[in-house]
């Protein structure tokens, strides 16, 4: 018999859940006593104690740091608490998108899963904690709300801290706790359920033509010693036939091999280099989680998120899933820039705009009104399951791509050519303090909200700009009516460009301040130029209104991410060009990279 102990604890003010879970340095979990236990513990709290009995929770995470340890807790909170069973990926491996795949399979009550996403990790880097609830979806503000609340009180906690489970091996565990039921923890493999799944939503026999048949094309995926190397290696490589060299840095790592987990075209720049050699046809990376991704073409031809929803949504039918249950509407948040709509409206598909984070798309998708949608921070999905999926966003690329018999960058530059262009960016200022991050905020509402705003002109180089719309973003949730304001300032101009300042939801230390810029462009003589000419003037304006720098004291972002890559062709040489700004421990580093004659 596994004894149960009360542990009296203090209560934590700052456990509010962010725009995905609790993040913090792993400093915070490991030495502020009982850190991780209250937060453990005021999740399983949220479920009815006449509902544990019954109940099963899905365990999984990306094997960052800490990862192992807060899992035994979870064990042993979970047995306490009358929580009848648990549900492991082995060794504690699950990505977020089989988390989700696993809480709809087997119809747990809900999940929990150990990661801080694209965040670095090792001791000192950063945790999460984040639960998800029965449709597999992230948690709602209702209740995470109700976490919070619960965090903020908490004088106690129950744990069987004698209770210890064998990660690694595959099977059931029964232990016998108190008067309850025998509680069960069941580890299964990480991958299986979900490569399952995957098998009834893609044409698995075109795609393996695609990527091992007479014809093949070559890849290379980078899972950034994230969670979804397992992943990669065994739908990827040994389903579908891609060479075993075509997936790289497959090893999930506790501290990522020292690297940031985050596909972009800075922090995945191996990925980057390697694909301007021009041997791989198609590139991918993942994050820590398995959640995100980033899609490149050969020589390195970058696709913007906000583009690569749009191109998966126009091409959408060629896709098995879809054919099977139609498409009931698209969706983006906010701050993703407006190439998706170009492809609703000619398509004559619902689109729904909501804040930013994935658990909005939730209610829209439970109630059969949204099937495929995504996000300016590299986040793609449908509604499979209930969190964005990096995988099955490369299959959806690549379903595509079979279907075409196109490159990406001709596939890309089609769309351009049918729906016009969006120019999209977006500026990290990260740390920054906070108050100062509010106050510059603060000021900017008051500045927007003054009723000489709209119709104001703002002019910068030959360009000018009317102010057609200005407010802070609050969206209705068109299922159950809830609403969530203070989603983000937006400029919006009488041409549709778009300036909106949010301060982000997924930082774990100080504001992170983000600029997003987005401006349509539909003339096709205007739609390969450089995207950061097209949006320089809009940038300047932004930093002028809000006046920035001034408040933050920042003279340059502390990463730009998203300058996208553009290529053109001259005296019949492929030209490719990308901006990148990033840190370095001398300071901010702006390179302009150009490749040619590839
Ligand atoms: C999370 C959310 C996304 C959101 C992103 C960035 O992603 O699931 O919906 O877009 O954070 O949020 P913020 O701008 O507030 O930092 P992930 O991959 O970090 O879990």
């Amino acid at each position: 018999m596994v004894k149960i102990t009360t542990v009296k604890t203090k209560p934590y003010t700052d456990q509010k859940p962010g725009t995905s879970g609790l993040r913090k340095r792993v400093t915070v979990f490991q030495q502020n006593q009982h850190y991780a236990e209250n937060f453990i513990q005021s999740i399983i709290s949220v479920i009815e104690p006449a509902e544990r009995q019954a109940a099963t929770l899905v365990v999984g995470g990306d094997g960052r740091f800490f990862m192992k340890d807060a899992i035994q807790l979870i064990v042993q909170i979970a047995a306490a608490n009358g929580i009848n069973h648990l549900v492991i990926g082995q060794n504690g491996i699950m990505s977020t998108p089989a988390v989700s795949c696993v809480i709809r399979k087997i119809k747990a009550v809900g999940g929990i899963i150990l990661t801080a996403s694209h965040n670095p990790g090792g001791p000192n880097g950063d945790f999460g904690i984040k639960y998800n609830i029965s449709s597999g979806g992230p948690a709602p503000e209702g209740i995470t709300n109700k976490i919070f609340d619960i965090s903020k009180n908490l004088q106690e906690y129950l744990i069987c801290p004698e209770l210890k489970v064998d990660l690694s091996k595959i099977g059931k565990q029964t232990f016998e706790v108190d008067t309850f039921k025998p509680f069960t923890v069941e580890i299964v493999d990480s991958v299986e359920a979900y490569a399952e799944m995957l098998r009834g939503i893609f044409d698995f026999a075109a795609l393996k033509e695609l990527l091992s048949g007479p014809n093949h094309i070559n890849v290379r995926l980078d899972a950034m010693h994230g969670v979804v190397g397992p992943y990669v290696k065994k739908i990827v490589c040994e389903e579908l036939g891609s060479p075993a060299n075509s997936a790289v840095n497959c090893v999930p790592q506790e501290d990522f091999g020292g690297h940031h987990p985050d596909p972009n075209l800075t922090y995945a720049a191996d990925l980057v280099n390697t694909m301007k050699g021009g041997e791989y046809d198609f590139g991918a990376a993942f994050d820590g989680d398995g959640d995100r991704n980033m899609v490149l073409g050969k020589h390195g031809f970058f696709v913007n998120p906000s583009d690569s929803v749009a191109v998966i949504a126009a091409n959408i039918t060629g896709i098995p899933y879809f054919q099977k249950t139609g498409v009931k509407g698209l969706a983006r948040s906010m701050p993703t820039s407006g190439a998706l709509d170009n492809v609703a409206k000619a398509l004559k598909m619902q689109l729904y705009e909501t804040p930013t984070g994935w658990k909005f798309f939730g209610n829209l998708m439970d109630a059969g009104k949204l099937s495929l949608c995504g996000e300016e921070s590299f986040g793609t999905g449908s509604d499979h399951i209930r969190e964005k999926d990096g995988l099955w966003a490369v299959l959806a690329w690549l379903s595509i791509l079979a279907t075409r018999k196109q490159s990406v960058e001709e596939i890309m530059k089609d769309h351009w050519q049918k729906f016009g262009r969006n120019f999209f960016t977006r500026y990290d200022y990260e740390e920054v303090d906070s108050d100062a991050a509010n106050k510059m905020i603060k000021d900017l509402e008051t500045t927007m909200f003054d009723a000489s705003f709209v119709g104001k002109k703002f002019s910068s180089g030959d360009k000018t700009y009317e102010v057609a719309v200005a407010d802070n973003f609050a969206y209705t949730d068109p299922v159950d009516g809830s609403v969530s304001k203070n989603q983000g300032l937006r400029i919006i101009f009488s041409d549709g460009s778009r300036i909106i300042f949010r301060l982000s939801g997924t930082g774990s230390a100080g504001a992170t301040i983000r600029l997003y810029i987005d401006s349509y462009e539909k003339d096709p003589q205007k739609i390969y130029q450089d995207p950061q000419v097209m949006l320089a003037p809009l940038v300047d304006i932004a930093l002028k209104v809000s006046q920035l720098q001034e408040k933050t004291g920042r003279t340059g972002p502390t990463i730009c991410v998203f300058i996208d890559a553009m290529s053109c062709t001259w005296k019949n040489q492929l030209v490719l060009s990308a901006t990148v700004i990033s840190p370095t421990d001398q300071g901010l580093r702006k390179r302009s990279i150009h490749w040619r004659n590839l």
